[in-house]
């Protein structure tokens, strides 16, 4: 069996200038958590989430980010896997409308030293919002360019001092039939769960986004607040999550129990191994005609490589 060997040079390091840039798009970035603060306390969020989405201006670029072109935002609000919506890509847009974003919470517990139950506005004060653009790639064969705005979920699971024992994160999406009714249907066993290895979770290149094209996500994208791996298959990127949980063994994700020979746990891009239904080859770039080829680690492998090295990705899909 092949084993995966990393490129020499990783380059998960942050670099000074990140940091820098990361404090000046903090400055910029706390008028707006403080707006959304007050209309919280006064229980006006609702009527605040049904104006048009928050604008959060202009932030740093994250050195992270991608310089290709950016998939139109058309495209990445209206073509949606949102199941708890419907499984049609173009539901999710309509359907998802009613979803209630405040109050929100995030419970983080498990193997932790201080569980916490975080509101979502005080997550947007954790640390400076970046924006990332990022390739996606979804395993069915299409992928897009997102600029993200987000927060490195490491400064989230930070704040309740994972221990020793912790090696998994598990992250829960919301489950609510009054508001998800496609979720009677039993497609997927609900709350949607995913899963990563700590390292995974830690890494600098994973964020917990809260908004695309310089707004607040779109609730068909994930609202308040989803995870973005980018060098896993888009389904990794759990949407609109209330619980992360830290536990010692691989926790069972959604899709794994849903198609186990379809599904493994590490799902990341790998031009070299095939899904069952889905050559993951070549992908398509929505809004595009020709194919491209699909790159290792979805093109993430000087930053991740090094996380995987000598096991057997064939085996570890
Ligand atoms: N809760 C939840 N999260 C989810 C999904 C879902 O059905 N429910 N679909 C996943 C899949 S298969 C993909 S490709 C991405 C799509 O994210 P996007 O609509 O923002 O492109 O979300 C992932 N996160
Ligand atoms: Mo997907």
């Amino acid at each position: 069996m092949p084993r995966y060997t990393p490129p020499s040079h990783a380059a998960s390091e942050i670099t000074p200038r990140a940091l820098f840039d990361s404090r000046r798009a903090f400055i910029r970035s706390a008028g707006l958590g403080s707006i959304a603060l007050a209309a919280g306390a006064l229980g006006l969020g609702r009527a605040a989430s049904a104006l048009a989405a928050q604008k959060f201006g202009a932030l740093e670029r994250s050195p992270f980010s991608t310089d290709e072109k950016q998939t139109p935002y058309k495209d990445v609000t209206n073509y949606n896997n949102f199941y708890e919506f419907g499984t049609d890509k173009r539901e999710p847009a309509q359907s998802a409308q009613s979803l209630r974003l405040r109050p929100w919470t995030v419970t983080l517990d498990g193997l932790v030293a201080r569980p916490r139950t975080l509101d979502i506005d005080s997550i947007l004060r954790l640390a400076p919002l970046e924006e990332r653009i990022y390739r996606m790639r979804c395993v069915e064969g299409w992928s897009m360019v997102v600029p993200w705005l987000g927060i490195p979920l490491a400064a989230l699971l930070k704040q309740v001092e994972p221990l020793g024992s912790a090696r998994y994160v598990e992250f829960q999406s919301l489950h609510d039939p009054a508001q998800m009714p496609a979720t009677r249907l039993r497609v997927l066993d609900w709350p949607y769960t995913e899963g990563l290895r700590l390292d995974e979770a830690m890494h600098p290149l994973t964020i917990m986004a809260l908004g695309l094209y310089g707004e607040e996500l779109p609730r068909q994208n994930g609202a308040p607040l989803r995870l973005v791996v980018p060098w896993k298959y888009g389904y990794k990127g759990a949407k609109s999550i209330v619980r992360i949980r830290f536990v010692e063994r691989e926790p069972a994700t959604s899709w794994m129990r849903a198609g186990p020979s379809e599904y493994g746990f590490y799902s990341n891009v790998n031009p070299g191994v095939d899904h069952p239904r889905w050559s993951q080859a070549t992908e398509r770039r929505l809004g595009e005609f020709l194919k491209r080829k699909t790159l290792m680690f979805n093109g993430y492998a000087e930053q991740v490589g090094q996380l995987y090295a000598g096991m057997d990705l064939r085996r570890n899909f």
